[in-house]
């Protein structure tokens, strides 16, 4: 057993680990041995052909020739379709039609006096992408003999929103500081944030957003000349991975720190203030993304303010960036969160709807709603947002939440790609069947040029970057799935798996069961049955099945000693259920017809009521919060199976999550059950212990 180097996780799936087996390295290194690249080569391609030459080193041990032309019988020809002749000459010019600006070629070429393989993107950003598909073909031992992949990413917009602020926190962050900034400064030092940039970057990720959407007094100042300089430089270690940069920023800028006395958007002082601001942001960074606004959200400012509706309020920005390409990302999370617990009739569930779908069409070109995936707040269970099906004439993009905020922060493994695969996968039948949230965030349902998926990003400055090494996956679906979203969440693992722990077939095995596994786990020790919200105020962590019940913002089960549930329908509810096309508002409409796995989110019932599975409600509670803990240890054991296939230093890490996670399993277990069964009076049928 050849000694397992030692990791510290730092290299996340970037390991680019030795190929051990000699013959597929000679295999390797006959085709390796020399890069074309062209001469002129854009920052991007530099970075591409820096990343594959030190990737194949890494992986083969020998290093590559670089030219501008071939040297040699074999070489790997790096560049942009249409910009290179050894590729024009050798690739069929056809596949160019068929290939997107980020797209690529990877062909082999196996001809008696040489060998090449190409890596051709339609753009520098996708010969970079080519590069790290490349480089995971080697790192997963596959044969490079005659390779023929065409790729383009299904989502234009594949972006990550830092929750960062400057003081150094991170809102919903669970694995350290923030990489980015230090004492309300940009950090000096870019290498944290470079190492990430190529994280990303080997994802597919184009665009980040380096700032909390809760915009602070500091961060308010990002836009300004004093601190654009900073921005700049952590612009150009992004550009450099063909990552574009977003601010979010202050609805009340304009007041904050353009000393105007409002910042009402139909205010010509106000639109003349954004132009402006818009034109100093580009003097300093001329690829500039554009903006993400929270507005009129949880006590952020906002165009309701001033009695202006969010068109007036997203449509001034857009105004201002139009002239320079820019984009305004207008968030989508505005609710009453001032609500009376007592007062039943108003949904937050309905918010988003009934704020954005009267405004459908009405939004300028450049603008971009972003709509989570649910209509609450990233829980680990809940029905997709019908705002996503209601937007013909609206570009939008879809927000996942990557850090786990509600899904063990980090401290429990939740792979969360098999959530988000049910997302994507929904069919909204908002033009009949096939109209699936996939469709839909893309921009191709409805034809719409702007398009994408956007997550709240999981990393910190851990020296793993997530707090839990497990977590790593969740950062690498996220980029994998919004390149494509047809990836299983198997085929996204496996892929994880090999590229950060190898291939030896019981790791990967026995990884992929505990990953695949540990979403449904979570959530069998956790609220029941898609109602949500059952932990402890403010740090959403660990069970508090009352901790939002009389809170201000609209998080409620209504439990009491019948039954548990809000009722959402329109024949006696809060009418959300008809915020959805048929058929799926007639699904959610009858208890009947309702997925057991969202009844409470949809209904009120009694504790006998009789699930899909046979199970009464309150016997489900009991049987999914016992098997959790069971689950719970048995990822312990499992993962202890790999004690010497899996270096000591993560080895132990991991370890000693999961012992955690199955100790709290306990918690939740027995909070829960207590407290159901002191509300209903009705005893587990297997009389385990509950106190
Ligand atoms: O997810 C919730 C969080 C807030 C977050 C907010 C949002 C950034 O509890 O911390 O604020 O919603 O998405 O804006």
């Amino acid at each position: 057993m050849a000694l397992l180097k030692e990791h510290n996780g730092y290299e996340c799936w970037l390991r680019l680990a030795p190929v051990e087996d000699h013959i597929k390295r000679k295999e390797y290194q006959s085709w390796c041995s020399s890069l074309v690249t062209a001469a002129d080569r854009s920052v991007v391609m530099e970075t591409a052909a820096r990343e594959l030459s030190e990737g194949i080193t890494s992986i083969l041990g020998t290093t590559v020739a670089r030219s501008a032309e071939a040297q040699q019988s074999s070489a790997i020809y790096l560049g942009v379709l249409g910009h290179m002749a050894d590729i024009d000459a050798i690739l069929d010019l056809q596949i160019s039609a068929t290939l997107q600006d980020e797209g690529y070629v990877i062909q082999t070429v196996d001809l008696p006096n040489r060998k090449a393989i190409l890596l051709a993107g339609k753009s520098d950003k996708g010969a970079l992408y080519a590069v790290f598909h490349f480089l995971r073909l080697l790192q997963s031992g596959e044969s490079l003999n005659d390779l023929y992949i065409v790729e383009n990413p299904k989502n234009g917009l594949r972006m990550i929103n830092q929750w960062d602020n400057m003081n150094g926190s991170i809102e919903r962050g669970y694995a350290g500081k923030t990489i980015f900034y230090h004492n309300n400064q940009v950090v000096t030092d870019m290498k944290r944030i470079r190492d990430y940039a190529r994280l990303l970057a080997s994802i597919g990720i184009n665009a980040i957003s380096i700032n909390n959407v809760n915009v602070h007094e500091v961060e308010s100042r990002l836009i300004t000349e004093a601190l654009l300089p900073d921005v700049a430089r952590i612009a150009d270690v992004f550009r450099a991975y063909g990552i574009q940069i977003f601010l979010s920023i202050n609805y009340a800028s304009p007041i904050q720190i353009g000393g105007l006395s409002t910042a009402d958007p139909l205010d010509p002082g106000v639109k003349q203030w954004w132009s402006d601001k818009a034109a100093d942001i580009y003097k300093q960074i001329p690829d500039f993304g554009g903006f993400l606004v929270k507005a009129d959200s949880e006590f952020r400012p906002g165009p309701f303010t001033y009695g202006r509706d969010h068109v007036d309020g997203a449509n001034v920005l857009a105004e201002a960036l139009e002239p320079h390409g820019g984009l305004v990302i207008w968030r989508c999370f505005v609710y009453n969160c001032l609500q009376d617990w007592r007062d039943r009739s108003t949904d937050r569930a309905k918010a988003a709807h009934d704020h954005f779908k009267p405004l459908d069409g009405k939004f300028l070109d450049n603008v971009i709603l972003q709509v989570k995936n649910g209509p609450m707040d990233f829980q680990v269970r809940e029905p997709v947002s019908p705002l996503l099906g209601v937007l013909p004439n609206t570009n939008q993009v879809l927000e996942l939440q990557i850090t786990q905020e509600y899904t063990g922060q980090q401290k429990h493994v939740c792979f969360l790609v098999p959530q988000w695969k049910e997302v994507l996968d929904f069919d909204t039948h908002a033009k009949g069947s096939g109209s699936t949230i996939a469709e839909i965030a893309s921009g191709s349902l409805f034809g719409r040029k702007l398009g994408g998926i956007a997550a709240v990003s999981n990393i910190g400055d851990d020296m793993n970057w997530t707090g839990h090494i497990l977590a790593q996956a969740n950062l690498y679906g996220f980029g994998r799935l919004t390149w494509n979203p047809a990836l299983t969440s198997e085929q996204i693992v496996k892929e994880w798996i090999v590229l950060t722990f190898g291939s030896d077939p019981a790791v990967v095995e026995t990884i992929s069961r505990i990953m695949l596994d540990s979403w449904g786990i979570y959530e069998n020790y956790t609220a029941p049955l898609g109602v949500g919200w059952m932990v402890n105020p403010s740090h959403h962590y660990g069970p508090n099945v009352d901790g939002y019940e009389y809170s201000k913002w609209g998080t409620y089960h209504f439990a009491d000693n019948q039954g548990i549930g809000v009722n959402r329908t329109v024949q006696s509810g809060t009418g959300y259920t008809a915020q959805y096309h048929r058929p799926q508002s007639d699904l959610y409409e009858s208890v009947e017809s309702c997925p057991d796995e969202l009844l409470l989110f949809f209904h009120l019932v009694p504790y006998t009521h009789k699930l899909k599975s046979g199970k009464t409600v309150i016997q489900h509670i009991y049987d999914t919060h016992f098997l959790g803990v069971e689950q719970a240890s048995h990822l312990v054991q499992a993962w202890s199976s790999l004690q010497d296939k899996v270096d000591t230093n993560r080895y132990e890490q991991v370890l000693t999550r999961l012992t955690g996670q199955a100790e709290h399993a306990k918690e939740w277990r027995d909070i829960i059950n207590t407290y159901f069964l002191r509300k209903s009076g009705i005893p587990d049928e297997h009389n385990r212990t509950i106190y």
